[in-house]
This record gives C-alpha cells, structure tokens and sequence, in this order.
C-alpha cells in the first residue's frame, strides 16, 4: 500500500488548522500511520528541503519550516501521494483550486500551509527523513469496505 509524508507547517499549526487538515485526509478514506508534533531542527529542514538548496527562496524556507511546530504525517492509501497532492493544491495558494486545502485556508506562497510529497522517491526519502520504523503503525480501519473496495 502506498504511503505519502504530510507535514502541517509552522503557519497552519498557528492558525489552529490542525483539525481542519486532518479531517480532510480522514474523511477522504485516507488511513493515518504516523503522527507527531515537533520543532523541526535546521539539520532538518535543510535535509528535506535539499532538492531547493541553490534557489533563491531556500533560506527563507528553512527559517520559516524551523520557526515554530510542525505536524508530521505519514498517510496510507491507494493513489495517496498524488491523491494527497490533489487535496493540498497547487503550490500557490493564490493558484490554487478552491476546495483544496491551498485553495480554502490560504493567500500567500510563502505561507502555504501543507507539505506533502510530489513521487514515489521523494515520499521514500522523506518518510525515512521524519520518521523510524518503529514510529509507523501498521493497522486497517475497520471501515475499509465502506471506503474501498
Ligand atoms: P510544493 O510545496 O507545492 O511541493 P515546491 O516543492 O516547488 O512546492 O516548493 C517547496 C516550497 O517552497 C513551497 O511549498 C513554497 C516554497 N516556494 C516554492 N516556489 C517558491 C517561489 N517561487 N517563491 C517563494 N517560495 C517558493
Ligand atoms: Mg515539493
């Protein structure tokens, strides 16, 4: 089953949208596998932010996703990390549908809310980055032919 890393960045657990962003991925038939809240070091940030490291926009990035708690995610699911993608919106939320998470709750790029991984290789590489083995739990809601056939 594919799995997809989330991360509810410093504004959105500002904002008290941590409810709101959770019940979407739930509510889709998403299942959650991980899950903690934390100060995301600079070591960190740049080893998840590495494939921006010579754009211009890389310091600001760093700076923001280490100014205050992040919620980091693992989401299981068939189709999840591009099905996650469509949930999250385009990059700018000012391009972003409404209806998506960009879309609804945000206005500004550099406060665009939500993380989630763009491949296969890179929800891999940041999965093992956030989370050990051991902090994933492996489990099937009970309501998953209600939600899946
Ligand atoms: P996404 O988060 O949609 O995967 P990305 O991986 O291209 O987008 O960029 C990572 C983050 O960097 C993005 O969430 C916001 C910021 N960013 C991207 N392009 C930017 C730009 N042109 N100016 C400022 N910030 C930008
Ligand atoms: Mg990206």
């Amino acid at each position: 089953m594919e799995r997809t890393f989330i991360a509810i960045k410093p504004d959105g657990v500002q904002r008290g949208l941590i409810g709101e962003i959770i019940r979407r991925f739930e509510t889709k038939g998403f299942t959650l596998v991980g899950l903690k809240l934390l100060n995301v070091s600079k070591e960190l940030a740049e080893a998840h932010y590495s494939v921006h490291k010579e754009r211009p926009f890389f310091p600001g990035l760093v700076e923001f996703i280490t100014s205050g708690p992040v919620v980091a995610m693992v989401w299981e699911g068939d189709g999840v990390i591009a099905g996650a993608r469509k949930l999250i919106g385009a990059t700018n939320p000012l391009n972003a549908e409404p209806g998506t998470i960009r879309g609804d709750l945000g206005a500004n790029i550099g406060r665009n809310i939500i993380h989630g991984s763009d491949a296969p290789e890179t929800a891999q590489y940041e999965i093992g980055l956030w989370f050990t083995e051991a902090e994933l739990v492996n489990w099937t809601p009970t309501l998953m032919p209600w939600v899946h056939e």
